[in-house]
């Protein structure tokens, strides 16, 4: 399969985060595309391909235009006041309070974010743009008749929501994805989410609507971030209602009861006519990730891409969590190796 790719990935690296009180390193580092790339190149999975040109319009299908713009230009306000420093919010909006947009920076920030995992820094928005192209690229090719395609995006994007940012997210390159096969012509697609996060993002921007068929397999939201979604009885809204399946899972879960989750969100999948899936490759499931706590091992990737090829449909594959830098590569290949194997 075609690995889609951008060096401009490495424009988005951030000083520092909030973990356990304590400022640290990002997690979300460049090296972990560089480990994935390194992976795809050792067991020559396909060609590596540099992003298409399909600019902002595709992004705005899916966030609000104000929030992209917002995006785009947040690091000139920032900067227009004589910061150097990473950009980061620190007040936001409480429950009782009618949230308007502020003009001043500090107020905007707190506005398009949900946490304060979400650093911008002078080039980030480039990085960001860049991952999304990748995306599109991705589904281009798989809309030309490609079997599956791997969109190697960093940073990350299921937990940004229709206008929002958050927990190293910005742009939902997956929901892009999703949105880009629906506006194709395709009237049902899946978006599969087996990162160790509940994708938030996703849910928020499909929540009320029954063309996008929104599937997550995620860390009970009672312990694990992002804290206040993911709960099974989240099903859905208006139209949406009864496309949206969460599935939480107990901390300490291995692939024993993981799989059983994923059995049930491809049959669900299955029965919903569905024309492509979307992956939301997270694999930070791993039982050696830093930040999470699933006990997946590396060759259960492989029977994790089988089970997804069984579903005989077009996929696109987005990168999205794992911060076991050393091992990134291998899992998130060990998945698209799987599915080649089966399909
Ligand atoms: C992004 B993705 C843990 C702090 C968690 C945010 C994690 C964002 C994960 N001590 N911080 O879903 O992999
Ligand atoms: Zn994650």
């Amino acid at each position: 399969m075609k690995t889609f790719y951008s060096e401009d990935h490495r424009l988005h690296h951030a000083n520092a985060e909030l973990n356990d009180g304590q400022l640290v390193p990002v997690f979300e580092k460049p090296s972990r595309a560089d480990m994935v790339l390194a992976r795809v190149e050792a067991v020559n999975l396909g060609p590596v391909l540099p992003p298409e040109a399909f600019g902002i319009a595709p992004l705005k299908r899916v966030h609000a235009g104000e929030y992209i713009d917002f995006l785009a230009g947040a690091w000139a306000e920032w900067a227009a006041l004589g910061r150097t420093n990473d950009m980061l919010p620190l007040a936001w909006p409480p429950r009782r309070v009618q949230a308007r947009c502020p003009k001043d920076i500090d107020g905007k920030l707190g506005y398009y974010s949900f946490d304060a995992g979400a650093p911008l820094t002078a080039t980030s928005w480039q990085a960001i743009y860049a991952g999304s192209q990748v995306a599109l690229s991705a589904q281009a090719a798989v809309a030309a008749g490609d079997r599956a395609a791997f969109a190697l995006c960093r940073p990350p994007g299921h937990h940004a929501g229709i206008d929002y940012m958050g927990g190293y997210c910005y742009v939902n390159n997956a929901a892009v994805v999703a949105q880009a096969f629906l506006d194709g012509g395709m009237r049902k697609v899946v978006v599969l989410d087996v990162d160790y996060h509940h994708g938030n993002g996703t849910q928020d921007i499909f929540y009320q609507r029954p063309d996008v068929l929104f599937l997550s397999i995620h860390g009970d939201p009672q312990t694990e971030y992002p804290c206040y979604t993911g709960y099974a009885d989240e099903r859905g809204e208006g139209a949406g209602l009864g496309y949206n399946h969460n599935y939480p899972l107990p901390v300490g879960s291995d692939w024993s009861v993981w799989s059983q989750a994923l059995q049930d969100a491809l049959r669900v999948a299955a029965g919903c006519g569905a024309e492509a899936v979307v992956v939301s490759l997270g694999v930070d499931t791993f039982a050696d990730d830093p930040i999470s706590q699933f006990k997946l091992r590396s060759d259960d990737y492989l029977r994790m891409g089988e089970m997804i090829a069984a579903l005989g449909l077009p996929t696109v594959f987005v990168m999205e969590g794992g911060y076991a830098v050393e091992e990134i590569g291998i899992n998130a290949v060990n998945t698209l190796l799987g599915f080649e194997q089966q399909a």
